[in-house]
C-alpha cells in the first residue's frame, strides 16, 4: 500500500508542503501526509453519516472515531488484493487505506442497489469488498475470528495441492475462483469486549497450533458499549492473558499514534510471513464518540473520563506531529482537509441519488445463482459394480455407513479441494503409529471416515479441537477461499456451540454480501435416537431449527443409495448443506444397497414413493421410514387400506409437488416425524397441505411424532417417548377411518 512517489490522492498538497528528509519506522513523510489523509478522511465520513442519520437520510451508523491510526498503520504493512482481511465495523479507516472509496462507504449508509458491500442488504460498516480480499462481515461480535483462522489456513493447503486451484467444471468448482499467494497473511480485528467470546478463545488456540499466518488486531477502546474493560478481561489486560500462547508474535502498542502501530504491524506481518506463526497486536485506542448512534456515552462516563480520551485523539495528535516535525505546516493542513471536504460532498451528494435496491431481488443470492441441486443435472441412474466376495458369491449389500464412507473416498479422489475434519474423523494424529502400523485407526467414533486419512493424507484429513464452533467457523472461511469443506459434528446433541456459525454466518455468506462471496461446504451430522440407550444427549433431533435458516440445505436420507446420491450432490453444489445422518440408520439391515458407482447424485427437493397407495398418504423422512412402511404394510394385510408413503430425503427444499400430487389422490395426509411434536418439522407440512390443498382433503391433517420432551436413557421411556410401529398403524387406521 505504501507509495513513495507523488500521489494523485494528495492533490491539495503541493511537493512543497511537504518537507523533504527522514524517514519514521520506514515511513516517508509523503506517506504520513498520506496517512493523515485516511485518517481525517475516516473522520470526516463518520461525522458526516452522523449528521445524514439526524437528517434521516441514511438508517444506521457506528463510527471508527479513535480507531483510524490503527486501521492506517495495518493497511500500510499490508497488500490489499493479496493478503486477507477480516475487518470489524471499526475498520473504517483500514478500508479506506485499502482502497473502499468514501463514495462506497456511503451507498451502504443509504442501502443503495449498488453498494458493492451488501447491496442494501447490511448495515453500514459492515464491510465486504471483494476485489480487496476484504471478507464479508456481520453484526455478531467475533463470528470473523473463526473463519478468518480458515481462511489463514488455506495457501498452506493450495501451496501443497496445486490441482486443488484450477478451474475445473461440472461442479462448483466452475464457479469458484481459486486465488492465493503462499505468504499471504490474513488480517482479523476485534474489539476488548470481543475477546470475552468463546470463539476468540478457540481462534487463538488454532492459529497457534497451526502457526497459522494470521494477525489478531484487538483494537481496545475500554469499552464494549457501556461495560468497561476490566469487568470484560481478568485483570484487564488481555495481553497478559495470552501471553502464553506459543508461536505468537506479541505487540502492546499505543494505537492512537499510527508510526508506532505501523512498525508494530511490520513486525508482526514479518513474523507471519515467514510462515513463523501468528501475530497479536493488542492496540490501545479511545472511542470519542458514543458506542454508536444509539448510545449516549454520558450515561455511564464521567466528563473528565472523555477529556482525558479527547487528548489521545489520533486525529489532533497526527496533526501536531506532521506539524512538530515540519512535515506540514498549517496552510498545508488545511489545504488537504479542504480537499477532503470537497471530494466528501461530492461523494455525499452522488450517494444520495443513488437508486434503492427493488424488491423483486430480496431473494437472489438466498442460494447460488450458478447451480441449482433441485435440476435434472443431478438426476443419475445408479451403476452398480458386479461386485463379488472372494469366495465368487454376490457381495452383500452394504450399508449407509458404508456407502458414505467410499462416497467420501471418491468425491475425495476427483477434487482435491475437499477437506475432511471434525472430533475424532482421522484414523490416528499421531501418524507415526500408522506409518509404524502399530495401530489400525479410528476414522470417526461411527467410523465413517474410516481409512481416509490413510487414502489422502493428514492435511486432507484431521481432527479438530473439540469445539464445535471451531469446526464450522474454519470450514466457513476456508469455503469462502473456494476450498471444499466436508466437515463432522460427531452428535446432533452437541451442534449448538456452533449455532452462531450455523445460524449467522455459513448460510448467509452469499446473501448479506449480495454473492459478492460464497461458502459452499458440507457438514454431517450424526443425529437421532431410536438407539436403545442413547438417552437425552444422544437422540435429539430438531431439524426444524435448521430448515428454519433461509441458505441452508438440509437433506435426511433414510437409507444407503439416497445417503450416497444425496452426499455426492451436498458436495458438488454450490450451497452450505447441513447433512443429516441418522445413526440407527448407519448400520440397519433395512436399506442397504450396493455402491451405485462414482456419480450417482440425487437431486435435493426429490421425494421418494416407497409404496404406491390410494387411501392414505404419509410423509415422513429418516428412521421413521421403515417403521411406517412396516405400519403402512400391517394396515393393508390386516385391513386393507393403502397407504403411499412418500420419503422425503430432502426437507429444505422439500417436494411439494409430490405432497400435493399423492395428496390429490388420496384426500388424507399424515406427517411423521421423529422430532418431538410441537413446532417440529411436520407442523410446516401440515400448514401447507391444510392451506393449499383444504378442498382435496376428506379429513383433518394429522401429525405424528414425539412426546415434547427430551428422549429418555430407559428403554421402556424411549419407546414410549418416540413414534413407534404401533403408534403409526394407530395414527393410519384412524385417519383412514375417519
Ligand atoms: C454476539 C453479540 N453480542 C452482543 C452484541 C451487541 N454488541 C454490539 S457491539 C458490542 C460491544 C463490542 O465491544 P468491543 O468488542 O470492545 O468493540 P468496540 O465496539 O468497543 O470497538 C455489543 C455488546 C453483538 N453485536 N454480538
Ligand atoms: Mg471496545
Amino acid at each position: 500500500m505504501a507509495t513513495t512517489k507523488a500521489d494523485p490522492k494528495l492533490a491539495g498538497v503541493s511537493e512543497g508542503d511537504i518537507k523533504k528528509g527522514k524517514t519514521y519506522e520506514g515511513l516517508t513523510r509523503q506517506q504520513l501526509v498520506e496517512a493523515y489523509r485516511l485518517m481525517y478522511t475516516s473522520r470526516r465520513v463518520d461525522d458526516r453519516e452522523i449528521l445524514l442519520k439526524r437528517q434521516q437520510k441514511i438508517y444506521f451508523q457506528i463510527s471508527g472515531a479513535g480507531h483510524e491510526a490503527v486501521g492506517v498503520a495495518a493497511a500500510f504493512a499490508m497488500k490489499p488484493g493479496y493478503d486477507w482481511f477480516y475487518a470489524y465495523y471499526r475498520d473504517r479507516a483500514l478500508c479506506l487505506a485499502l482502497g473502499v472509496t468514501p463514495y462506497e462507504m456511503l451507498l451502504q449508509g443509504v442501502g443503495a442497489a449498488e453498494d458493492p458491500s451488501s447491496g442494501g442488504r447490511q448495515m453500514p460498516s459492515h464491510w465486504s469488498y471483494p476485489r480487496l480480499n476484504i471478507v464479508t462481515q456481520s453484526s455478531p461480535t467475533g463470528t470473523q475470528i473463526l473463519q478468518a483462522v480458515g481462511c489463514a489456513e488455506t495457501p498452506r493447503y493450495l501451496a501443497a495441492h496445486p490441482e486443488a486451484a484450477k478451474k475445473t467444471s461440472g461442479d462448483y468448482r466452475q464457479f469458484k475462483d481459486v486465488g492465493f499467494h503462499p505468504d499471504e497473511v490474513t488480517y482479523v480485528s476485534l474489539g476488548d469486549g470481543t475477546t470475552s467470546e468463546g470463539e476468540f478463545w478457540e481462534a487463538m488456540n488454532t492459529a497457534s497450533n497451526g502457526r497459522l499466518p494470521l494477525v489478531f488486531a484487538v483494537q481496545d477502546n475500554g469499552y464494549a458499549i457501556s461495560v468497561p474493560v476490566e469487568v470484560q478481561t481478568a485483570g484487564g489486560n488481555i495481553s497478559r492473558l495470552v501471553a502464553g500462547f506459543p508461536n505468537f508474535h506479541f505487540e502492546e502498542v499505543d494505537g492512537t499514534d499510527p508510526v508506532t502501530t505501523y512498525a508494530a504491524f511490520v513486525r508482526s506481518v514479518a513474523h507471519c510471513r515467514a510462515g513463523t506463526g501468528p501475530a497479536f497486536i493488542h492496540a490501545h485506542v479511545i472511542r470519542p464518540y458514543s458506542h454508536s448512534l444509539s448510545d449516549d456515552e454520558r450515561l455511564y462516563r464521567p466528563d473528565a473520563e472523555r477529556q482525558r480520551d479527547a487528548a489521545r485523539d489520533p486525529i489532533t495528535r497526527m496533526q501536531m506531529f506532521l506539524i512538530r516535525e515540519g512535515i506540514l505546516d498549517e496552510k498545508g493542513i488545511n489545504r488537504l482537509e479542504k480537499q477532503v471536504e470537497d471530494d466528501l460532498q461530492v461523494a455525499v451528494d452522488r450517494a444520495l441519488s443513488a437508486a434503492p435496491p427493488t424488491p423483486e431481488t430480496i431473494t437472489d443470492y438466498v442460494y447460488s445463482p450458478d447451480i441449482d441441486p433441485t435440476s435434472s443435472v443431478f438426476e443419475t441412474q445408479p451403476v452398480f459394480s458386479q461386485a463379488t466376495a472372494a469366495d465368487g458369491k454376490k457381495a452383500a449389500p452394504k450399508t449407509m455407513a458404508d456407502l458414505i464412507n467410499a462416497t467420501l473416498r471418491d468425491e475425495m479422489r476427483r477434487d482435491e479441494r475437499i477437506v475432511i475434519f471434525g472430533e475424532d474423523v482421522a484414523d490416528c494424529s499421531r501418524e507415526e503409529y500408522l506409518r509404524q502400523k502399530l495401530i489400525k485407526g479410528k476414522g470417526g467414533v461411527f467410523k465413517l471416515t474410516a481409512g481416509l486419512q490413510c487414502d489422502f493424507g493428514s492435511d486432507r484429513v484431521f481432527n479438530s479441537p473439540l469445539a464445535e464452533a471451531n469446526i464450522v467457523g474454519r470450514a466457513t472461511g476456508m469455503a469462502t477461499r473456494g476450498l471444499k469443506p466436508v466437515v463432522e459434528i460427531q452428535f446432533f446433541d452437541y451442534i449448538w456451540p456452533a449455532m452462531m456459525q450455523l445460524r449467522n454466518e455459513l448460510p448467509l455468506i452469499r446473501w448479506r454480501s449480495n454473492n459478492g462471496f460464497s461458502a459452499p461446504c458440507v457438514i454431517r451430522v450424526a443425529i437421532g435416537g431410536y438407539l436403545t440407550g442413547g438417552a437425552i444427549y444422544h437422540s435429539q433431533c430438531g431439524e426444524s431449527i435448521f430448515t428454519h435458516i433461509p441458505g441452508l440445505r438440509v437433506v435426511f436420507p433414510s437409507n444407503a443409495l439416497d445417503a450416497a446420491g444425496l452426499l455426492r450432490t451436498a458436495i458438488r453444489c454450490d450451497d452450505p448443506v447441513l447433512f443429516l445422518e441418522h445413526k440407527r440408520l448407519y448400520r440397519e439391515t433395512y436399506g442397504r444397497s450396493a455402491y451405485p458407482g462414482p456419480d450417482y447424485t440425487i437431486p435435493f427437493g426429490k421425494a421418494k414413493i416407497v409404496q404406491p397407495g390410494t387411501d392414505l398418504s404419509v410423509i415422513t423422512y429418516g428412521a421413521v421410514v421403515p417403521r411406517a412402511l412396516q405400519a403402512a404394510q400391517k394396515l393393508e394385510r390386516e385391513h386393507g387400506v393403502k397407504v403411499e408413503l412418500i420419503d422425503l430425503r430432502s426437507l429444505n427444499p422439500f417436494d411439494w409437488e409430490m405432497i400435493a400430487a399423492s395428496v390429490h389422490k388420496t384426500n388424507r395426509a399424515l406427517v411423521a416425524y421423529e422430532d418431538s411434536l410441537s413446532w417440529g418439522y411436520g407442523a410446516e407440512i401440515a400448514a401447507r397441505i391444510a392451506d393449499q390443498l383444504f378442498q382435496h382433503l376428506d379429513a383433518p391433517v394429522r401429525r405424528l411424532a414425539a412426546m415434547d420432551t427430551f428422549v429418555a436413557y430407559q428403554p421402556r421411556l424411549e419407546n414410549a417417548i418416540l413414534p413407534q410401529v404401533d403408534d403409526l398403524f394407530r395414527g393410519m387406521k384412524e385417519l383412514a377411518d375417519f
